[in-house]
C-alpha cells in the first residue's frame, strides 16, 4: 500500500532557516498524547483541549531548554488531514526544527513521506485526487492567472465538472443496460437516438476540457516564447532586456549562443517561458548543430515565435533570415511577432524597405505584427511587451472556468475520450450493449481516475510522491 493510514507522522512544515519562524507538524490518532510528553505546557494539555486553539509551552532537550513553542491543536476531522493533528511553531533554527522532530520521534511519532499529510487528507475524504493535485500547484503559483486556476481546482470546481461527466456516462450505461433487457423483444429503439445524442454531449464536454489544457499548461508552465533567428541578430541581448538582467552572454561573434536558455517572466500578471535559441544557420560545428537541432525542436513547441532579424544587415541577410524562421514555423498553431531589432542603428528610411521585403517574401495573414526595437538601448521593447500580453491572454482565455492544467489529468481525459468515441462507432455499428459495455467502463475507469474514485498504488505514487516532505 503506498499510503499509510497508520500510524503517528511529523515533519517541518516549512522551510527552516530562511524566516523568523518554523512550523513542525504532527497527525495521526494520538497524536496530540506525543505532543504532551514532548511540550511542557503553561497551563493544561494538549490531549485533553478542544481543537481550533493555541497553547503557549517549552521543549526541552533533556535538561536543557530547546525552545519557546506555540501549539495550534486540530481535532479530528476538523484539520487538514481530517486526523488529530498539531502544529507546532518554533524558532526558524535548522537545529531546533531538528530537534523538536527527533523528540517528537523517540515519542512515538515517525517521518512523514513526501505528500503523506496530502495523503492522509485524501484517505480521509478531506481532498479528492485533483484537489489534492491543486495543493501542490497552488503552492507553486507563481501568479495571479496560474493561482487562479489552482484555486478553482482546490476549491472543487474542477471536481464537479468531472462528477458531472461520471454522471452523463454512468447514465449512458444505464441507457445501455435498458437496451440490453429489452433486447429479446423487437423493440425499435427510440433511445439509440438518446443514448448517440447523450455519447455526443459527453465527448463535447470532455473535448472542451481537453482543449482547455493549452491554456492550463500555459498558465502553469508559462506560456513558451521562443526567441528565433539568424546568428547575431540579438536574440540574447532581447532575452536579457526582458528578464533585466544578464542571464545570456551576448557578444558579436556569430553562434555565441549553442545551448538553448529558458527562463520565466511576469508580465502583465501573465507567466512566460522565454526561450533563447541558437541562431539558425549551416554549420559544419558538432556542437552548433545540435544547439540548432535543440532551437528546431524548441520552436515546435512554442506558441509564440519572435522572429528577429538584424535590420542593419544586407538585404540578402534579411531575406535569409526570415526565410529560416519562416521555414520553420507552423502558423496553423503558432503566433509571429517579426522583430526588427537593432532600429538605433539604422536610418528610418530602411525600416520601410524591410517591411517590403517581409511583404514580398510572407504571407501576411501568418504574422500577428512586425516591430522595430532596439534589444541594446531598450526602445520599443514596452511595445513589444504590451503586445505579447495581448497574444497572451488570447492563448489563455478559453471562455471556460474550468481549465486543465495537469498533464496527468489530460491524459486520463484523452484516454477516456477515445474509450468513448469507440462506444459512439459500436452504436452507429449496431453493436449490442453488451459488447459496448467494456469501451464504457474504460471511458468511466479513466474520468474517475482523475478524482481518485479509482486508482491504483502506481497512480497514487506517482502524484504524492512529487510532493515535498511536510505537505
Ligand atoms: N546596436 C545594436 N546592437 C545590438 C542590438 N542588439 C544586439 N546587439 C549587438 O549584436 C551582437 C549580437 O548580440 P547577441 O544578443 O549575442 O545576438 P544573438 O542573436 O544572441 O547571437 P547568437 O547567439 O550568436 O545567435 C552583440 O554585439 C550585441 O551587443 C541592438 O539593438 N542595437
Ligand atoms: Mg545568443
Amino acid at each position: 500500500m503506498f499510503l499509510d493510514p497508520e500510524g503517528i507522522i511529523a515533519a517541518p512544515a516549512t522551510v527552516p532557516g530562511t524566516g523568523a519562524i518554523s512550523i513542525v507538524r504532527i497527525s495521526g490518532a494520538g497524536c496530540l498524547e506525543v505532543v504532551d510528553r514532548v511540550v511542557r505546557f503553561a497551563a493544561g494539555n494538549a490531549s485533553s483541549s478542544k481543537g481550533g486553539i493555541i497553547k503557549f509551552g517549552r521543549v526541552f532537550s533533556g535538561e536543557d531548554l530547546l525552545d519557546e513553542v506555540m501549539v495550534a491543536i486540530f481535532r479530528n476531522p476538523h484539520s487538514y488531514t481530517g486526523e488529530d493533528s498539531a502544529e507546532i511553531t518554533c524558532h526558524a533554527s535548522k537545529y531546533i526544527v531538528e530537534e523538536i522532530l527527533r523528540i517528537l520521534c523517540e515519542n512515538g511519532a515517525r517521518m512523514a513521506g513526501p505528500g503523506e499529510f496530502t495523503g492522509r487528507a485524501f484517505l480521509n475524504g478531506k481532498l479528492d485526487l485533483a484537489q489534492a493535485e491543486a495543493v501542490a500547484d497552488l503552492i507553486s503559483s507563481s501568479g495571479k492567472a496560474s493561482h487562479k486556476v489552482a484555486m478553482n481546482q482546490l476549491r472543487g470546481g474542477y471536481s464537479n465538472k468531472l462528477e458531472g461527466l461520471r454522471e452523463k456516462l454512468v447514465e449512458i450505461a444505464a441507457l445501455m443496460e435498458l437496451e440490453l433487457d429489452f433486447s429479446e423483444e423487437d423493440v425499435e429503439f427510440a433511445d439509440r437516438y438518446q443514448l448517440k445524442a447523450l455519447v455526443d454531449d459527453t465527448l463535447e464536454h470532455i473535448s472542451s476540457l481537453m482543449e482547455s489544457f493549452k491554456a492550463g499548461n500555459a498558465l502553469k508552465n508559462g506560456i513558451p516564447v521562443a526567441i528565433a533567428g539568424p546568428v547575431n541578430a540579438g536574440k540574447s541581448t532581447l532575452l536579457n532586456a526582458l528578464l533585466g538582467e544578464d542571464r545570456a552572454i551576448v557578444s558579436p561573434v556569430a553562434g555565441t549562443t549553442r545551448d538553448t536558455i529558458e527562463e520565466m517572466v511576469n508580465l502583465g500578471g501573465l507567466p512566460f517561458r522565454f526561450i533563447d535559441t541558437a541562431g539558425i544557420r549551416e554549420s559544419s560545428d558538432t556542437i552548433e548543430k545540435m544547439g540548432i537541432e535543440r532551437t528546431l525542436h524548441k520552436l515546435s513547441g512554442a506558441e509564440i515565435v519572435l522572429g528577429m532579424l538584424d535590420s542593419s544587415s544586407s538585404e540578402e541577410e534579411i531575406r535569409n533570415g526570415l526565410n529560416g524562421i519562416i521555414s520553420h514555423f507552423n502558423p496553423n498553431a503558432q503566433k509571429l511577432v517579426i522583430l526588427l531589432n537593432k532600429a538605433d542603428k539604422i536610418d528610418p528610411n530602411k525600416k520601410v524597405t524591410i517591411n517590403n521585403i517581409i511583404v514580398s517574401e510572407v504571407d501576411n495573414k501568418i504574422i500577428s505584427s512586425i516591430l522595430s526595437i532596439s534589444a541594446k538601448t531598450g526602445e520599443g521593447i514596452d511595445f513589444l511587451i504590451k503586445n505579447l500580453v495581448e497574444i497572451g491572454t488570447g492563448i489563455v482565455s478559453t471562455g471556460e472556468e474550468t481549465v486543465v492544467s495537469n498533464l496527468r489529468h489530460y491524459n486520463s481525459l484523452a484516454s477516456s475520450y477515445d474509450s468513448l468515441k469507440r462506444v459512439r462507432r459500436g452504436i452507429e455499428a449496431r453493436l449490442s450493449p453488451d459488447l459496448l459495455s467494456e469501451d464504457l467502463r474504460q471511458s468511466l475507469w479513466h474520468i474517475g481516475s482523475i478524482t481518485g474514485h479509482v486508482s491504483t498504488d502506481e497512480i497514487l505514487g506517482n502524484i504524492f510522491s512529487k510532493f515535498c516532505i511536510g505537505k
